[in-house]
């Protein structure tokens, strides 16, 4: 900075004094354009090295600039952790702003939500957080009774025509059955003059004409339901106006043949109220909740569980007389029956997938109500529990069968089978 201000000034001290002063005094004319060229030379080297240095410095800071936003986007900028969808899978790890993920969703399932979320500048991810529904829980028709299906997000909700209440529409609002007007039973025939001048009236289907000429209702369920024969309905029927309608009791659907019921499923629909270590058991017109438990340790003999519905007897000392008698295996058993089926019924079988003696015996060693069951073989190493009379609902009936094992009449093991039986409150 010195010598860009001293070189001028020098120079035009020297032109000032040119015409006062001989060309001895001062420097040649020549001399000094040569000095000045120098000088300008010089000046312009400068000038470079400057601006390479000013050059240099930016691009230092533009580095220095980016490997802060790049520390700083490691460590704060990346957007919240996005759930996997149930049923559902998402594509990209990265949470870094700018980056994206993508959801898609198992077969049978489709996707309701954004497809695709970028993670934005404010460290928040765009669109909303899909997830995975049930192509259509309507498809299986679940509500009766005409109600309307509505696909919801985890399951589907039954809108219920006016008489009918329950998650499925099947129970009957017998109050709105009873206030059914009368007079809608009653009905102005449908009359037209011909070209004979008379007049001919016709009833609606359903109605029938009276000698009063009006058009009374015909009430199915008193011409048929009433007698076995004619029965129209499987459970129950109601009149309606021009029609009938069958009624199934709690627990059970009308089948859309519009006459039998069936049962709901309350366990694969997610309908019972079992607690925690229950089992749900699915029963005609109900269901049960189950918690099959292994015996107490007793003399030497204790049992472990092995499946939701099987104990197996721990090593005990076989010089023990408890432990050589005590079965080896028990397994707990639960069948649902509808009330009053035809006998004889085979209700369970049994046998050992390890037989390794030469005869098996079953026998019915207890339970409430074991006189009307039998047991007896069916082939060599299977046996049968038989129902042998009709029973009426609703009823629980319990029986404990064994099967022993033996070797030249040795007694090798013995299996208990508790099998419980619900029997259910209609024949259907
Ligand atoms: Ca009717
Ligand atoms: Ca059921």
């Amino acid at each position: 900075m010195m010598l860009f201000l001293t070189v001028p000034t020098l120079a035009a001290l020297c032109f000032l004094q040119l015409p006062l002063s001989s060309a001895q005094g001062c420097l040649s004319k020549r001399q000094v354009l040569s000095t000045i060229r120098q000088m300008q030379k010089l000046l312009s080297t400068q000038e470079a090295a400057q601006l390479q240095g000013m050059r240099n410095l930016k691009k230092q800071l533009t580095v220095l600039q980016s490997s802060v936003h790049k520390q700083a986007t490691k460590r704060n900028d990346s957007c919240p952790h996005l759930a996997v969808p149930m049923n559902g899978r998402k594509l990209g790890r990265k949470a870094l702003v700018g980056h994206e993920v993508h959801f898609l969703c198992d077969a049978g399932f489709h996707l309701v939500g954004s497809e695709t979320r970028t993670c934005l500048d404010n460290r928040t991810w765009s669109g909303q957080q899909p997830f995975c529904k049930s192509i259509n829980d309507c498809a299986s028709n679940p509500c009766a009774n005409g109600g309307t299906c509505v696909d919801g997000i985890e399951r589907y909700t039954c809108l219920c025509p006016s008489g009918w209440s329950g998650s499925n529409c099947q129970s009957p609002v017998y109050s709105y059955w009873v206030t059914l007007s009368n007079s809608s039973f009653s009905r102005q025939p449908r009359c037209a003059d011909n070209l004979l001048g008379s007049r001919q009236c016709s009833c609606d289907t359903g109605f029938q004409m009276k000698a009063s000429g009006m058009c009374q209702d015909v009430d199915e369920c008193q011409l048929f339901q009433s007698s076995w024969q004619t029965r129209i309905c499987v459970h129950d029927c109601v009149n309606l106006p021009g029609s009938y309608r069958c009624i199934c009791p709690q627990g059970y659907l009308l089948n859309t043949d519009l006459n039998t019921c069936n049962d709901v499923d309350e366990c694969t629909n997610s309908q019972h109220n079992c607690s925690r270590g229950e089992i749900c058991v699915n029963v005609f017109g109900g269901f049960r909740c189950v918690r099959p438990e292994c015996p107490k340790p007793r003399h030497n003999t204790s049992y472990v569980k092995t499946s939701a519905f099987q104990c197996e007897r721990n090593p005990c000392p076989m010089d023990s007389k408890a432990c050589r008698t005590a079965a080896n295996s028990i397994s707990f058993h639960y069948l649902p029956l509808q009330s009053n089926r035809t006998v004889p019924r085979v209700l369970f079988k049994m046998s050992t997938t390890r037989f390794v003696g030469d005869s098996l015996r079953f026998a019915i060693t207890g339970g409430r109500g074991h006189s009307i069951f039998a047991v007896q073989r069916s082939d060599r190493q299977t046996g049968e529990l038989i129902l042998t009379s009709p029973v009426a609902g609703p009823a629980v009936l319990e029986v404990e069968l064994e099967m022993s094992e033996f070797a030249r009449r040795v007694l090798l093991g013995k299996h208990i089978f508790r099998v419980m039986t619900f029997i259910s409150q209609y024949e259907f």
